[in-house]
C-alpha cells in the first residue's frame, strides 16, 4: 500500500497501466523492456471500471458490484506485487463510500479515485453525448471528508477526480473544485478530458500550478495520447494511466482468430497469431 507513496516521491512520473484479471495484472508485473542499459516497466495498476466491466460484458454504469470488483482486487493482488490505483466510479453515496474505503484498504489498494458525479454514471468518454450529473461541490467535498474519516491506515488515499472538462462545465470551474476538494482533504486530483488536442489539459495545469495548495496530479491522456509521459510530467502530472489498452488490444486480436476459424473451419490459419502451446503452458509458475 505504501509503496506508491515511494514511487510518487521518487519518480518524475509514476507509470501506471490497466489490469482487469489476474493474468493482466500479471503482465503488469512483469512486462519489461531494456532501453539504453535501463529497465523500463510499469509502476502501478489501474483497475479500471471500464475494462473490469467490459470484461464481464457489462456496461461501465456501475452495474458490477462492490463484491465482484473485490473479486478481481484479490484475483489480482494473490498473483502480482505492484500497487493498485482502484477506479471507485462515484464512490456510491456517502454512507456506503465508507465502508469501500475500508475494504479497499484490507483488501491492500493504496488509493481510490472517485469522480464527481452522482445518479447513473456513464462513462466519461462519452462527455456530452449521455446524460450525466455533476455532483455540487458541498456533497463532494462532504465525501471526500466522509471517506478519509473513515480509513484507519495512513498509508491509504482518497484521489477525487474532476470530471468538469468532461461536462464542458469549463476550466474555472475545474480549479474551483480542485482547491475545495484539496481543502476537504484528497490526498491527489484526477483532472479528465476526452479533448483531442491536449489544449485544455495544458490550460488546466498552467493555472493549478499557481494555486497554493496543491496535491498530485493523475493524467489518463486516452484521447490527447500523442503526449510523453515527459511532457505531461513537465506540466505537472505526477501519475499518468493508460486506462484501457490491454483489454483494447486483446479483444480485436481475439476477434480476429475467431473469424479466422470460422471462415477456415480450422484452426491452421490462426495458429501463427496464437501464442504457442509450450508457452501458455508455461507462462503461469507452478502448473508443470
Ligand atoms: C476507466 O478506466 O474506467 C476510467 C477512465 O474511469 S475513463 O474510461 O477514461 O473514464
Ligand atoms: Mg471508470
Amino acid at each position: 500500500m505504501r509503496r506508491l507513496r515511494e514511487l510518487m516521491d521518487t519518480r518524475p512520473v509514476v507509470r501506471v497501466m490497466e489490469a482487469h484479471n489476474g493474468l493482466s495484472g500479471l503482465l503488469v508485473e512483469t512486462c519489461a523492456i531494456e532501453r539504453n542499459g535501463r529497465r523500463e516497466e510499469f509502476d502501478a495498476m489501474w483497475l479500471s471500471s471500464l475494462t473490469d466491466s467490459t470484461a464481464k460484458a457489462h456496461p461501465d454504469i456501475e452495474v458490477v458490484d462492490r463484491t465482484s470488483r473485490a473479486n478481481t482486487i484479490t484475483e489480482i493482488v494473490e498473483v502480482t506485487t505492484k500497487p493498485i490505483i482502484y477506479d471507485g466510479d462515484t464512490g456510491g453515496i456517502t454512507e456506503h463510500f465508507t465502508f469501500l474505503v475500508r475494504r479497499l484498504e484490507r483488501l491492500g489498494v493504496s488509493v481510490v479515485i472517485i469522480e464527481d458525479k452522482i445518479g447513473l454514471k456513464k462513462n466519461s468518454l462519452f462527455g456530452t453525448d449521455v446524460s450525466q450529473t455533476q455532483d455540487t461541490i458541498e456533497g463532494f467535498c462532504h465525501k471526500i471528508r466522509e471517506g478519509k474519516k473513515a480509513q484507519v491506515t495512513d498509508d491509504f488515499m482518497i484521489f477525487a477526480r474532476i470530471e468538469s472538462l468532461i461536462l464542458n462545465a469549463g476550466i474555472p470551474d475545474a480549479l474551483a473544485r480542485a482547491k475545495a476538494y484539496i481543502a476537504a482533504g484528497a490526498d491527489g486530483i484526477m483532472i479528465h478530458s476526452r479533448q483531442k488536442n491536449g489544449e485544455e489539459i495544458k490550460a488546466f495545469c498552467a493555472e493549478y500550478a499557481k494555486l497554493d495548495r496543491k496535491v498530485p496530479l493523475v493524467a489518463v491522456p486516452t484521447t490527447y495520447n500523442h503526449m510523453t509521459e515527459e511532457e505531461l510530467g513537465a506540466i505537472g502530472f505526477k501519475i499518468v494511466i493508460y486506462a484501457n489498452h490491454l483489454l483494447r488490444a486483446a479483444y480485436p486480436a481475439m476477434e480476429r482468430t475467431a473469424r479466422t476459424i470460422l471462415e477456415n473451419h480450422r484452426s491452421l490459419e490462426v495458429d501463427k497469431e496464437c501464442m504457442p502451446i509450450d508457452r501458455i503452458l508455461t507462462l503461469i509458475p507452478g502448473g508443470k
